[in-house]
Formats: C-alpha cells, sequence, structure tokens
C-alpha cells in the first residue's frame, strides 16, 4: 500500500479524499492555488505547497506545478478528484514516466474513451446497445443528409472531442443539418482543437442513468449499481440517486451488466462511470464513459456500503477487488442535492462571498460533503459548488421526506443558493412521482432564456 499520496485537487473533494487516506493510514500531500491557502483541507493534510495563483489554468491545471509538489513531497501516487487533471491523458502520462501511480485508468484507456466516436466502437464491441446514428465520423454534407434520411429527424450533431453536453446541437430538417454540420465542426475545432463531429437519432425527453464501475489490475470488474441524474438544468446535475425510480429489475441488472462488457472490452481498470440514456419503453443507449470518480458517488457509497474512494486507493495500489458481483446489494434508497452558490435570480450564475452564518441539518442517514463553515470565503475563481447533503432511507418516500426536513432546518446567509430551487424541486409531482426527464427542471420549474 502507498505511504503518501498527493491530491491534485481543492474543495470537497480535495477533503474527502483526505479523510479517506486517513483512514487506511496513508499520509497526504494537498495543493493550494494562493486563494486556498486558508482551506480546511490545505490543514488537514499532512503537508501543503502552493502551487500558482488562484485562476485554476496557473494551479490546479498545472502540470509541471503539479509533478514538483509530488516530487518534493515524496510521494507514491497522485488522486486528481474530478475535474481539474482528472481525465488529462498526458497527465497520467506525465505521472507514469515520473513513476509515480495516477489513480484512475491507463493513458490508453482514458484516451481511447475520450474519444467518443471510438468509445462508441468499443461500446458496438462489447454489443452495448447505441443510439442510431453515423458508423463513426461524419466525413460530408451529403453522407449527413443521407444519415438523417435513414434515421428520420431529429436529430443530434455531437463533437467527437466533446462530451458532458459539450458541442451538441439538434437538427430538424435538411437545412438545419446542414448549417449545423458546418457550425459544430467550426465550434469544435475551436474548443477542442478536433473539428469530428457525428451524427446520432435524437431521443427526445431521455433519462439519464449512469452505472458506477470499478476494475481492478487483475482482470476483475464490478458494477455498484446505477444512479438516475436527469435532474438537471443546463447539463449541470441538481439531484442525483439511486436506485433508479421505476426502472425495472430486469433493465437495471441488463443496463449494469451492459457496462462491466464495456469496461472489460476497454481494458479499463479503477473508478468509471458508464453513462446511458433511457426512453420511455426503457430502451437504454451507451452515451459515453466518464474516466474519474463522480461528484455524485456518495449515492452508490450509500447504497453499496462500499468507500469508492478507498476501492480506487486499493485498486491502483494493486489489491484485488474483495467481492463477487452478488456481494454488492443496493440497499434502500440514497439522494443527493447539490447545493451551489448560485442566483437564480440572475441566470443562475455564480454567487461567491462570504457565508456569514451557516446551520447544518442532521439525524439519522444524512450526510453533507463539504468544504465550508461559516466564516468562509467562496473564491470567485471556480465550480460554485458549497456542498453535497445525501441522505439514506428504507424507501425513496422516506428520503424525500428526510432532505424536505433537512432543507427547512438548512440555515445559509451571505450568498445566494439553490437551496429554494431544491426546495420547488422536492415539491414538484414528476420528481415525487420519480418520473423526471432531462429536461422536465427546464420545462416546469425555471424560466428559460436561453437553450
Ligand atoms: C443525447 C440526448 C438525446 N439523444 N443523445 C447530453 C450530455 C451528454 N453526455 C449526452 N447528452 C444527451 N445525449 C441522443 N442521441 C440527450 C442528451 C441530454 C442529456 C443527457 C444526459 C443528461 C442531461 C441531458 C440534458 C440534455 C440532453
Amino acid at each position: 500500500m502507498f505511504q503518501r499520496i498527493l491530491i491534485a485537487n481543492r474543495g470537497e473533494i480535495a477533503l474527502r479524499i483526505i479523510r479517506a487516506c486517513r483512514e487506511l493510514g496513508i499520509e497526504t500531500v494537498a495543493v493550494f492555488s494562493e486563494a486556498d491557502r486558508q482551506s480546511d483541507y490545505v490543514r488537514l493534510a499532512n503537508e501543503a505547497y502552493c502551487i500558482g495563483p488562484a485562476q485554476g489554468s496557473l494551479s490546479y491545471l498545472q502540470i509541471k506545478n503539479i509533478i514538483s509538489a509530488a516530487e518534493i513531497g515524496n510521494v507514491q501516487a497522485i488522486h486528481p478528484g474530478y475535474g481539474f487533471l482528472s481525465e488529462n491523458e498526458h497527465f497520467a502520462d506525465v505521472c507514469r514516466s515520473c513513476n509515480i501511480t495516477f489513480i484512475g485508468p491507463s493513458p490508453e484507456a482514458m484516451a481511447a474513451l475520450g474519444d467518443k466516436v471510438t468509445a462508441k466502437e468499443i461500446a458496438q464491441k462489447a454489443q452495448v446497445n447505441l443510439v442510431p446514428g453515423s458508423d463513426g465520423l461524419v466525413k460530408s454534407e451529403d453522407e449527413g443528409l443521407a444519415i438523417a434520411q435513414k434515421i428520420g429527424y431529429p436529430v443530434l450533431i455531437k463533437a467527437t472531442a466533446g462530451g458532458g453536453g459539450k458541442g451538441m446541437r439538434v437538427a430538424r430538417n435538411d437545412i438545419s443539418l446542414k448549417a449545423g454540420l458546418k457550425q459544430a465542426a467550426m465550434e469544435a475545432e475551436k474548443a477542442f482543437n478536433n473539428a469530428g463531429v457525428y451524427l446520432e437519432k435524437y431521443i427526445e425527453n431521455p433519462r439519464h442513468v449512469e452505472v458506477q464501475i470499478i476494475a481492478d489490475h487483475h482482470g476483475n470488474v464490478r458494477h455498484l449499481w446505477e444512479r438516475d441524474c436527469s435532474t438537471q438544468r443546463r447539463h449541470q446535475k441538481l439531484i442525483e440517486e439511486s436506485p433508479a425510480p421505476h426502472l425495472p429489475l430486469k433493465v437495471r441488472e441488463e443496463i449494469c451488466a451492459a457496462a462491466v462488457r464495456l469496461i472489460k472490452t476497454a481494458n479499463y481498470s479503477n473508478a468509471g462511470t458508464v453513462e446511458f440514456i433511457v426512453d420511455q419503453e426503457d430502451n437504454f443507449y451507451f452515451i459515453e464513459v466518464n474516466a474519474r470518480i463522480q461528484v455524485e458517488h456518495p449515492v452508490t457509497e450509500s447504497v453499496t456500503g462500499i468507500d469508492l474512494i478507498q476501492q480506487q486507493i486499493r485498486v491502483a495500489a494493486g489489491e484485488v477487488l474483495p467481492w463477487s458481483q452478488s456481494d454488492i446489494d443496493c440497499r434502500g434508497s440514497a439522494i443527493e442535492l447539490r447545493i451551489n452558490a448560485e442566483d437564480p435570480d440572475n441566470d443562475f450564475r455564480g454567487s461567491p462571498g462570504k457565508i456569514t452564518k451557516l446551520r447544518l441539518p442532521g439525524g439519522p442517514g444524512v450526510r453533507f460533503d463539504s468544504h465550508v463553515h461559516e466564516g468562509y470565503v467562496i473564491p470567485p475563481y471556480y465550480d460554485s459548488m458549497i456542498g453535497k447533503l445525501i441522505v439514506h432511507k428504507p424507501t425513496r418516500e422516506q428520503s424525500i421526506a428526510c432532505l424536505r426536513r433537512c432543507l427547512d432546518e438548512f440555515v445559509l446567509e451571505g450568498v445566494k443558493t439553490t437551496i429554494p430551487l431544491l426546495k420547488k424541486i422536492l415539491n414538484n409531482s414528476a420528481f415525487v412521482e420519480g418520473r423526471m426527464h432531462t429536461t422536465f427542471v427546464e420545462q416546469h420549474l425555471v424560466s428559460k432564456e436561453r437553450t
């Protein structure tokens, strides 16, 4: 096992990883920007190094600064958390050259899955269901028109280097497809330095269901069941839960088995998430793989009782996964709310500043993953997440009742937050009945100035 790990991240996930390490008897090295010097995670690590100015591009994204801290701190491994360098294959490759274990998949697996067209080829090889669409990249306007003719409108244009909804556009006829292909390729070239685009049949109002996977270095792959992440706004998830409501056990077993086949075929190790969209008839289609630990991992930890961060570290150190698939149960209902410092009256823009008053909810089955405290100043440079409120109860009904009670107890003053929106969603009939899809928040709960 490792003696010392560097955490190449900040905020709640840095704290989460430090806590996992301490319980495993592993020392930690933190890195921080000038804006995060006073953060709790810096104090709780065994050692900490400043890696640059506040902007992420000058600190948490600076590979050379992080590797320098890793060398000086004498660590054997780096945990990247989520965001920042977590899915950067070059960073994973540099770690390998420096003889530092990157706690995540290999650069090869990351590169293969990071390119969405290649990921779909792997899925096809693993006999995982794909949305009907182009066979690889669309090379010309005529080819695009012929594919749309075959699969029927509406179609969705996606960038092969995109993901998470970046660079997507819907086309509902030949004219908008021709214009869309040109614009999408131009935007993708600018944003990702890769103009490649592909086409898919556009599935209207799908659910977003993702499967948590963990794989060791000995060929063992296990799933930790699924999460429904349909409750989102502009590709920002608001609420995640497990199990996915109204998905029959047979379909859940099939989607999880499909994810395991894909991950085995990709030669993938460590934790990952296989993302699907699910239509009204419970047909599921592979979308992409997230090659990192995700923000919403605590939902899965709650229903399975497995500490995912500790397991990531164990498999990275070469340990064998300790369970067979039938050992991993999905027990009860877990739901996570993301509490962000955002102003709903100002187009959900970030609302940084000082938290002048903070009183946290508690009680049985309540978990709050956060790095903030009363007096904490939320810097304007990073994402706006304040924390994640996770509850675990025997039934979904009880989880929702508990979340409502927690939000009524929650006192947070000084910055605007998503708490009022979350309260509205918890009282929305589509959510309460578990009949959410990826557009219901935008359709029913917030005005939609932009698409
Ligand atoms: C889709 C889709 C409908 N049809 N693909 C958006 C994020 C990216 N990971 C995939 N996304 C979608 N792909 C087809 N063929 C609808 C979405 C989508 C979506 C997916 C998951 C979560 C939220 C979403 C919000 C809007 C659209």
